[in-house]
């Protein structure tokens, strides 16, 4: 009890704060061309204070009416346990918040977040497959839902697909390191391509189900609430296809030529090319170039040379993913209530002087 809400530091060089639980990367704090977020940069996103567990006392149970026998499974198990190693990405569903508000006018509820709740690991896991494999899957499993041990009981289930797809894993490690507390140690489930809300962080418990389980976080949170939804609300599973400038909001740079960088990531592959308005979104009349790793799933870097004279102006990237899926206009982009997936281009701000 007592003390800080989270673990790690967040300096403000690094970190915009949303209340004390909260923190999405400044994006103009990362290292250029480096597409792994180091993990004292990257966003904590926590509907709670951070649980501090111990390992020692750690156990995975796996049960439910879709298991054959309910297995537990110890800290030291589990990391001896075949692991896999990718780099994928995270993004919270309400990144991209702030702009339903200033570019839409629209009246949203929740934390402003900017562009910077996005972030890139090396998450080292055990596949759900080979853990749901040790209690063995009855024929009418359908439903897998990771429980935390957060004391609110934090869940989210996903349809057993999902959760049987090779790169669905439970992640002991993050950058080559133990697991932070911030981000789920003992560990936390990795569910790539979909929104952070799914990869569940201190996980005790996979439960499988025939039944699709109804918690909070997919009936009333994590949905499409509003006037253009229907009711039930539709569950958000899968992200959409971003890119941001990473510099400042607004920005300050002295005119003439500068580079400007940026990062584009898509839930479904990897980027094909970033384009880039200069009219605020009207028309995008020049292409970015692709810098570094562009990882499925992860992301790019990108850059653009520009001849700046003095003076405000706005850089809109839009990317393109590989499989040709792309940003919508802004005049498409419908808001919900909770300000979830925000998807059409952002113009930044940069006053050249
Ligand atoms: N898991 C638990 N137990 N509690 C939480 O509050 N937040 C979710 C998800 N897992 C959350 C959780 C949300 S909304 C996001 S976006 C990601 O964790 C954030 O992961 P990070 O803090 O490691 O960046
Ligand atoms: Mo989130």
């Amino acid at each position: 009890g007592g003390g800080a809400e989270l673990v790690k530091a967040l300096p403000d060089e690094w970190f915009i704060r949303h209340g004390t639980h909260n923190a999405e990367t400044r994006l103009e704090g990362l290292p250029v061309g480096q597409l792994v977020t180091p993990i004292d940069r990257f966003y904590v996103r926590n509907h709670g204070p951070t649980p501090r567990l111990s390992a020692a006392d750690w156990r995975l149970e796996i049960h439910g009416d879709g298991v054959e026998r309910p297995v537990s499974v110890t800290y030291d198990q589990l990391v001896t346990l075949p692991s896999v190693t990718i780099t994928r990405y995270l993004e919270c569903a309400g990144n991209g918040r702030a702009f339903f508000k200033e570019l839409l006018g629209a009246a949203v509820e929740g934390d402003p977040w900017r562009d910077g709740a996005y972030g890139v690991a090396k998450w080292t896991g055990v596949p759900l497959a080979t853990l749901l494999g040790l209690a063995g899957l009855r024929g009418g499993a359908a439903w897998v839902m990771p429980v935390s041990l957060d004391g609110e009981g934090y869940a989210r289930p996903m349809p057993l697909a999902k959760a049987m797809t090779g790169d669905t894993i439970l992640a002991h490690r993050m950058n080559g390191e133990a697991l932070p507390m911030d981000h789920g140690f003992p560990a936390r489930v990795v569910v790539p391509g979909w929104i952070g809300a799914a990869s569940v962080k201190w996980v005790g418990a996979l439960e499988v189900s025939a039944q699709e389980p109804a918690v909070e976080m997919n009936t009333e949170e994590y949905v499409f609430l509003g006037a253009d939804y229907p009711k039930p609300p539709p569950v958000l599973t899968t992200g959409v296809v971003k890119s941001a400038v990473c510099l400042p909001w607004p920005a300050l740079l002295p005119a003439g030529r500068r580079t400007i960088h940026g990062l584009a990531w898509s839930p479904f592959g990897a980027i094909d090319r970033v384009d880039i308005s200069l009219d605020g979104g009207g028309t995008f009349t020049r292409a970015a170039r692709l810098v570094g790793d562009n990882l499925p799933v992860a992301g790019t870097w990108w850059q653009l040379e520009l001849d700046a004279t003095p003076g405000a102006v706005t850089i809109t990237p839009r990317a393109v993913d590989e499989h040709g899926h792309t940003q919508p206009p802004l005049s498409q982009q419908l808001p919900n209530d909770k300000g979830y997936l925000f998807a059409a281009p952002v113009p930044h701000p940069i006053h050249f002087v």
